[in-house]
């Protein structure tokens, strides 16, 4: 691993929002007086009714719980844009960049006021109330962010289901929050390609007996099936309705979004985050990972069916008043050159992607790069798995003309927001290294037995302390919630990843420890493509891995046992791959399927995973003890099998 030094710009260390001393002293008040700390950060945010109470968190079992400024009043959209309207009403909220780079929309913060409004207003018509689950399956357009503000407007709750999920995964979310309304458009546009999510949702709403409405954001025009008395159109909807609507005051612990997340057992579960403790963080992560000052445009290329478009498209960025670049399409449409055409056109200062668009594009060649200036680029962003330092290099060498610091930035769905990475302006930066972690936050390395481990060290990453982001239930399952993070290492939040602590203290992601993949940012575990390719009437059984891969970070691995009497062929693997993707989405594609004629199984029926990973990455050579397999000459058969060879 690289161990190259990158220190702080010698302007950012003099003018950052957070410099060296600044961080020292934060650091020093949160770790001596949390309190506080607390109390003074909680101040960015407007409140209704002030909050007496801070960290009331428990992670024991006998009085577990997560609760931040408990007695606080709130509402998230009068934070992220009424506040604004006195001084920035007529600054953009959020520059719009569709799929077509002809096609873009400014929306100030008086006109995204108005939106979010209608948006509101139409929502309640259809008698959505405080405490609904909305479901939102949605493009990136504006009305999905307009949609977001109303639901928090009123006090329902949105669950967002990426457009890119199948029309069953879409039904399974639906159903397990019980929502009655739906909103979706009548088509999505990528890349030049149209996505059916009208038609997409009315397969899913075959399965779902509890939605009343669709409400359809009309986006490409295109003539799809409308249900009598179920379906309608928003745009007349919104024209009808008020420009007004009183933001409901909200307990700072009562529900602001569920998002489904995957886990390694199981169907997904429902990650439910809180009002104050969410916004909270994802405003103060914003401002001070990537240094955000007033008038700045600031563009994070996440997509808001995950959970970075949630708090670093949306609700980040508005709560700070910044400028937040929303875009629509893909970053090889036209050309590969398109995200720093984008920079340019929009003067984009902060820009903040995955590594896997930076392997993907790093791999066209510098040419597309250097035919944008890229003169505003000021800070570069990462998220979504290890950035390796082969493209780190690329992002901070060719991207940023080296002048750009790049904040390297370790989170989860759970945790609401970031919480190890660097300060532009304090921190040095390692190559390949999310650095330190930020204000009371707390990470450890603990061994397999739990024992926490000091100093240089490898372990299992857990956090110490509740911090106010943290997720607050699995929806409809707290015992869940429990069982999933706080058993494994008890009195501990079990993050799921492994980590290199240097001897600078700084962390070193290693990657996913339980069976949770991670396909170019995107996380799925490993049971679900299983019991999705066990779904199918020729399959047995299946195992599925990750595998090391170029572009993907981690490519889909399937070890696919057919019933009696099945032949494999190649055209059963092809038929198999279709199968995943339409029952979960293009993003489950297997890049692999081996048919395997038997598993590697321990006595007691386990399937060997540590085995089968190994040959995915082939390295046959070191598969260690196979002596408590029931039968290991199947071990050989696997790898004669490997596809890697083929
Ligand atoms: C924000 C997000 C979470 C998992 C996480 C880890 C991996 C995210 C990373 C990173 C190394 C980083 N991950 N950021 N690994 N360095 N900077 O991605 O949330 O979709 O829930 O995934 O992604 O493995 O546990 P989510």
């Amino acid at each position: 691993m690289s161990e190259a030094l990158y220190p702080v710009p010698a302007a950012l260390a003099a003018d950052a929002r957070i410099t060296a001393s600044t961080a020292a002293a934060m650091h020093a008040l949160a770790a001596s007086d949390p309190d506080t700390f607390w109390r003074q950060q909680a101040q960015r945010l407007d409140w209704i009714t002030p909050f007496t109470k801070v960290d009331e968190s428990s992670f024991n079992e006998a009085d577990f719980g997560i609760s931040w400024f408990a007695d606080g009043q709130l509402n998230v959209s009068a934070n992220c844009i009424d506040r604004h309207l006195a001084t920035r009403g007529d600054q953009p909220a959020i520059i719009w960049e569709g799929d077509d780079p002809a096609d873009s929309r400014v929306i100030t913060y008086a006109q995204l006021h108005e939106e979010v409004c209608r948006f509101a207003n139409v929502l309640k018509s259809h008698g959505v109330q405080r405490g609904d689950r909305v479901t939102l399956y949605l493009p990136m357009i504006p009305e999905a962010a307009f949609a977001m503000l109303a639901c928090t407007r009123i006090g329902a709750v949105h669950s967002i289901v990426f457009a890119g999920f199948s029309p069953d995964s879409l039904a399974s979310r639906i159903r397990d929050c019980d929502s009655r309304i739906v909103v979706t458009a009548d088509e999505g546009l990528r890349g030049g390609k149209r996505v059916p999510l009208k038609a997409n949702v009315d397969a899913a709403l075959d399965h779902c007996s509890s939605v009343e409405k669709v409400i359809v954001v009309q986006r490409t025009g295109a003539d799809v099936a409308m249900v009598a008395g179920r379906d309608l159109f928003y745009g007349p909807a919104r024209d009808a309705a008020a420009t007004d609507y009183a933001p409901q005051a909200m307990g700072a612990e009562d529900p602001l979004f569920i998002l489904y997340t995957s886990g390694s057992t199981g169907t997904p579960k429902g990650v439910l985050h809180s009002t104050g403790g969410y916004l909270l963080w994802a405003s103060m992560t914003h401002e001070h990972v990537f240094d955000y000052r007033p008038g700045e445009v600031y563009w994070c290329t996440a997509d808001i069916g995950w959970v970075t478009g949630h708090s670093y498209v949306v609700y980040g960025p508005l709560a700070n008043g910044a400028t937040t670049l929303m875009f629509e399409g893909v970053p090889n449409y036209p050309d590969h050159s398109r995200f720093w055409q984008v920079c340019d056109k929009w003067n984009v200062s902060i820009f903040y992607t995955a590594p896997t668009a930076l392997r993907a594009l790093m791999r066209e060649g510098d040419a597309y790069v250097q035919a944008a200036s890229r003169a505003s680029l000021r800070i570069l962003g990462s998220v979504g798995e290890p950035i390796n330092p082969e493209a780190w290099e690329w992002y901070h060498r060719i991207v940023g003309d080296g002048r750009c610091p790049i904040v390297d930035t370790w989170w989860q769905t759970e945790t609401g927001g970031i919480l190890i990475a660097p300060l532009p302006g304090a921190t040095d930066l390692k190559p390949g290294s999310a650095t330190l972690p930020l204000f009371g936050v707390h990470p450890l390395l603990v061994d397999a037995e739990g024992q926490e481990l000091d100093g240089a060290t490898e372990g299992n990453l857990c956090i110490a302390k509740s911090w106010p982001g943290q997720m607050r239930t699995v929806y409809g399952d707290h015992a869940r919630f429990f069982q999933t993070y706080f058993t494994t290492y008890p009195g501990r939040y079990f993050t799921g990843d492994g980590a290199r602590r240097d001897a600078d203290g700084y962390y070193w992601i290693t990657g996913r420890v339980d069976d949770v993949i991670n396909v170019s940012g995107h996380r799925m575990g490993t049971a679900e493509v299983e019991s999705a390719l066990v779904a199918h009437a020729k399959v047995a059984e299946a195992a599925v891995v990750g595998m090391p891969h170029p572009i993907k970070g981690q490519g889909i691995y399937a070890y696919v046992t057919l019933n009696a009497n099945e032949e494999p062929s190649d055209d059963l693997r092809k038929q198999l791959v279709a199968w995943v993707r339409n029952e979960i989405g293009p993003i489950a594609t297997p890049d692999i399927i081996q048919f395997a004629p038997g598993l590697p199984k321990t006595r007691s029926g386990k399937i060997m995973r540590r085995i089968l990973r190994k040959i995915a990455e082939g390295e046959t050579g070191a598969l260690g003890d196979i002596s408590t397999l029931a039968d290991p000459s199947v071990v050989e058969k696997l790898i004669a099998d490997s596809q890697l060879a083929s």
